[in-house]
């Protein structure tokens, strides 16, 4: 039988390497995101080319009974999740604090922290029953040093650290693995989502460096996903070659393609 990840914020970036990197070592997916279209999209693709199977469950993860009613409605044979890719998640704005948009900060609370733990709680209720499952928590460099004008989303990813440790102490009676992956500055489409579609600006995080890509962050959830069942990696840090940590780059340099 067909191993299952779960992955949220599967329509874009991390999420979707990760689906396709998983569906080529022949696991099952249960994707979700909001844009139900590239989900179902994503979904047929996949199942075409890797002859796998895949569930799209589309839901707002701010919403706590939608999470509920959707993990609750899966079924039976879907609910044998052995991996959870806890995701989904933004940045909306970057602005000092005096200044920043209040809306912007109760979205990414409402994202980063409330649907972050309404899906990762419904998901550990699951793999606790079965006595196994591995929950893979998506959170930052921003999560272990803020920056200017970072304040609420370093928030949001110093709550998800504190939380991977939470769960892989309270979790540990289950057997079940948990690990926290913190990557730096990412080319996805995170810039675009949080200066709000200006192109320009969203560009200019970049400049300079050769940043991490989807598919090096899915290569290492593949990697953590992939060990021993007697070894967990607890937490880990990644970075492109040009940052040290939330604040040092060295962006002058130029990199072999
Ligand atoms: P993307 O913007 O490319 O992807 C974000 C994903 O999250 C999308 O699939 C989006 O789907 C989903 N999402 C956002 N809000 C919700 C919601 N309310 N309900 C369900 N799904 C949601 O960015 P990344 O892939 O880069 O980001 C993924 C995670 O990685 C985030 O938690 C981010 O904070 C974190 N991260 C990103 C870094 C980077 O530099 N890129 C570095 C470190 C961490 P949809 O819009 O369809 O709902
Ligand atoms: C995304 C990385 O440095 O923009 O979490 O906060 S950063």
């Amino acid at each position: 039988m067909s191993k299952i990840i779960f992955i949220t914020g599967a329509t874009s970036g991390f999420g979707k390497a990760t689906a396709e990197k998983f569906a080529a070592h022949g696991y099952d997916l249960i994707l979700n995101g909001r844009r139900t279209d590239r989900l179902n999209e994503l979904c047929r693709s996949l199942e075409k080319k890797y002859n796998i199977a895949c569930l799209a469950l589309p839901f707002d993860v701010q919403d706590e009974k939608a999470v509920a009613e959707a993990i609750d409605s899966l079924p039976g044979s879907w609910k044998k999740i052995d991996v959870l890719f806890n995701n989904a998640g933004l940045a909306l704005g970057r602005d000092y604090f005096d200044e920043a948009d209040m809306n912007d900060w109760n979205i990414m609370v409402d994202t980063n922290i409330k649907g972050f733990m309404y899906v990762a709680k419904a998901v550990s209720k699951i793999m606790a029953a079965n006595k196994q499952g591995h929950i893979i928590n998506m959170g930052s460099i921003a999560g272990k040093q803020v920056y200017e004008k970072g304040n609420m989303y370093c928030a949001t990813k110093f709550a998800v650290d504190a939380l991977n440790h939470a769960m892989r102490i309270d979790l540990l009676r289950h057997n079940i693995k948990v690990t926290g992956i913190h990557p730096g500055a990412a080319e996805t489409e995170f810039s675009l989502v949080r200066f709000k579609g200006d192109e320009g600006t969203a560009k200019k995080i970049y400049d300079g460096l050769k940043p991490l890509t989807a598919e090096d962050i899915a290569d290492v959830i593949w990697y953590c996903a992939s060990l021993p069942a007697h070894v967990c990696i607890n937490d880990l840090t990644i970075t492109c070659t040009q940052q040290a940590d939330a604040i040092y780059f060295n962006r002058n340099i130029s990199l072999p393609h």
